[in-house]
């Protein structure tokens, strides 16, 4: 079967051929016609999405666990901070293009079909799912534009989409048949080279342009590599807002590869295009290529488990938690300053991360009285850290530098 090529190898290659006209799915002459009539128009841009009235998300958003964003709402991280590894469901952030679908479990059905196939379509019921056999995995989603909001904030930069900080991300146990098993009960040919999921939320429209469906390809070596569809979260059936009954779970890439309410999967032995991996999700700046620098994994982040600007204790041990995590591999040390970047402290790790999908660390700090700048700087087992500058994009994504977190400390 296909080996597990690399994503860079992979991204290089699809590039090539984006730029070489021979791509399936959403050409490049699409592309450059719509980019023509955007300009005329309003800003191409995943920001640019209407929110709808009615409320776009289906779950509570309780001002202390959630900041919205229209149709997204990012976790407080405070609210992580007597909690457990995992994100519970009630504060597990939600990334919507438009808006959350009610469907009904007994009637979905998944279609696979294209010609990676041996033969026709396949068609798969919830019921038909949970009779595969099953697995469990603990894994991150974390939308490719967490922490958006500091290339602006921090570096000066202008760029486009949700203003995220740093709550665009969450760990949970997932549930569901491998995506393996169910390509290959679909007769899964040697010659298929990309798999594409499709949500049945709502076609994505931005500029005037109906993008259809949202959707994003994968090679068929990631496809069978590690990939989930998942029917449960943290024990439960999942909930309308993260993709009741199935979504995808692609460990290490951006979140947009997780594809919820999943409806189709496009197996073809053509290399596939979506809007969602070349006009979004591409880096787009000065030193990136002029139609964009294809990515499909995560960087490395921290997180304090504090508010920005909270007010802590002065004159008194507070202690400070946070997590760390990386797509690269597991996190091997945490170094913290509380100094606005003078002085740095080894963070203790509270607990084992045995699913690797991020680290716990806290550490004890007895601040005076007045304005301090927190700092974390993760490193991974394979050395990647964090910078202390992001590589500037145009949309934002894979801000991996170290956060500057203010706080104050006032007499009790
Ligand atoms: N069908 C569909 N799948 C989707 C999206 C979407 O809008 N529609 N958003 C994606 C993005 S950009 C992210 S970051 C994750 C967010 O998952 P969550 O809402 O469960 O946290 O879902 C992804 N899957
Ligand atoms: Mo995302």
């Amino acid at each position: 079967m296909t080996e597990h090529v690399d994503e860079a190898t992979y991204d290089r290659l699809r590039l090539r051929q984006w730029q070489a006209g021979t791509a399936q799915g959403f050409s490049r002459r699409t592309f450059l016609a719509l980019a023509a009539a955007a300009a005329g128009g309003a800003a191409l841009g995943p920001q640019a999405a209407s929110a709808d009235a009615a409320g776009p998300i289906v779950k509570p958003l309780p001002p202390d666990l959630f900041t919205v964003f229209g149709s997204n709402a990012e976790m407080r991280w405070p609210a992580m901070r007597d909690q457990g590894y995992l994100v519970p469901v009630d504060r597990f952030f939600v990334r919507d293009h438009t808006s959350t679908p009610i469907i009904d479990a007994g009637t979905w059905r998944l279609t696979v079909d294209g010609t990676g196939l041996r033969g026709g379509p396949a068609e798969f019921s919830l019921a038909d799912l949970r009779r595969l056999p099953h697995e469990t995995a603990i894994a991150a989603v974390e939308c490719a534009g967490n922490g958006r909001s500091f290339f602006t904030t921090q570096q000066g930069q202008a760029v486009t989409g949700t203003a995220w900080r740093l709550g665009a991300v969450g760990v949970a146990r997932w549930r569901g048949v491998r995506l393996s098993t169910v390509l290959h009960r679909a007769g899964l040919s040697g010659r298929a080279v990309d798999v594409m999921p499709s949500g049945l939320d709502p076609n994505y429209v931005t500029g005037g342009v109906d993008l259809g469906p949202v959707r994003r390809p994968m090679p068929v070596g990631k496809a069978l590599h590690d990939v989930l569809l998942a029917y449960e979260m943290n024990g439960e059936p999942l909930l309308p807002d993260h993709g009741h009954p199935v979504r995808l779970i692609v460990p290490h890439w951006i979140g947009v590869s997780s594809i919820k309410w999943v409806g189709r999967i496009e197996v073809s032995d053509q290399p596939l295009f979506s809007p969602w991996n070349t006009q979004f999700y591409r880096l787009f700046g000065p030193g990136y290529p002029i139609d964009g620098q294809p990515f499909d994994r995560q960087v490395i982040k921290s997180a304090f488990e504090l508010d920005f600007g909270a007010t802590v204790e002065a004159g008194r041990t507070v202690r400070l938690s946070g997590r760390s995590w990386s797509a690269g591999g597991p996190i091997r040390h945490v170094d913290v300053s509380t100094d606005g970047g003078q002085r740095w402290r080894r963070a203790r790790f509270v607990s084992a991360s045995p699913a690797g999908a991020w680290q716990r660390w806290e550490l004890d700090w007895q601040p005076t009285e007045g304005e301090h700048q927190l700092l974390a700087r993760a490193t991974d087992v394979h050395g990647n850290t964090q910078p202390d500058n992001a590589r500037y994009n145009t949309l934002g994504y894979l801000f991996d530098a170290v956060v500057r977190h203010p706080v104050t400390a006032v007499a009790a």
